[in-house]
């Protein structure tokens, strides 16, 4: 099976991880997604992850790649029925953190007189929120087995840290300290983002 992936990106890495967590061989095909038409005749929204199965069926995006690789893989479900509307919420702040921090990203990427410091600001206070409520949230994170939820939430602190800055960790205590502790295993280890 191909992933189109990156190495920055945290979408893929979410994939990626949870291919890890289940024993799931990859072949990882880098693409440059404002750039490869490959890509474009894949997903028509041009954007990572994207999974071309041995079959050439594709399939997109992270969340139908995840789905389908803990439904084929050999390891524990990262989906369990155990508190499965507790996980889901902090699955979608960890979802809603790393589309923050991307879109935060793009601002800062356009020509500097083409930067909205409304915008700037609205996805930093944004980032800033959902830290803050994940921090609320850390013990049970910590005292759960390893799901989705983790997944979703360290991507988007990874990506935070990796193109903006660590500001985060002052006003999270504890969310830093899972966070801290989490990077040790292996699947995300072998996944920092890197350009
Ligand atoms: N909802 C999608 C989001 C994917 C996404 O935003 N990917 C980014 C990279 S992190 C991308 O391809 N961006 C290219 C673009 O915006 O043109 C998913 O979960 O896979």
């Amino acid at each position: 099976m191909k992933l189109y992936s990156s190495p920055a990106t945290p979408f893929g890495r979410k994939a990626t991880i949870v291919a890890k967590e289940h024993g799931i061989a990859l072949d990882i095909v880098n693409v440059n997604p404002f750039e490869s038409e490959e890509l474009e005749r894949l997903n028509p929204a041009r954007l990572i992850p994207v999974l071309m199965m041995d079959d050439g069926t594709v399939l997109y995006d992270s969340h139908a790649i995840c789905a389908y690789f803990d439904e084929i893989g050999g390891g524990q479900t990262l989906y369990p029925e155990d508190d499965r509307f507790g996980w889901q919420r902090r699955a979608t702040l960890g979802t809603a953190l790393t589309e923050t921090s991307v879109q935060w990203l793009f601002q800062k990427r356009q020509p500097a007189d083409q930067q909205s410091v409304n915008l700037k600001t609205h996805f930093e206070k944004r980032a800033r929120r959902i830290a803050a409520a994940l921090d609320g949230e850390a013990d049970t994170l910590a005292a759960a087995p390893f799901r989705i939820d983790h997944i979703a939430v360290l991507c988007g602190l990874g990506h935070l840290e990796f193109r903006h800055d660590a500001s985060w960790r002052a006003v999270c205590p504890r969310l830093t300290a899972w966070y801290e502790d989490i990077q040790s295993r292996p699947s995300v280890a072998e996944t920092q983002p890197t350009d």
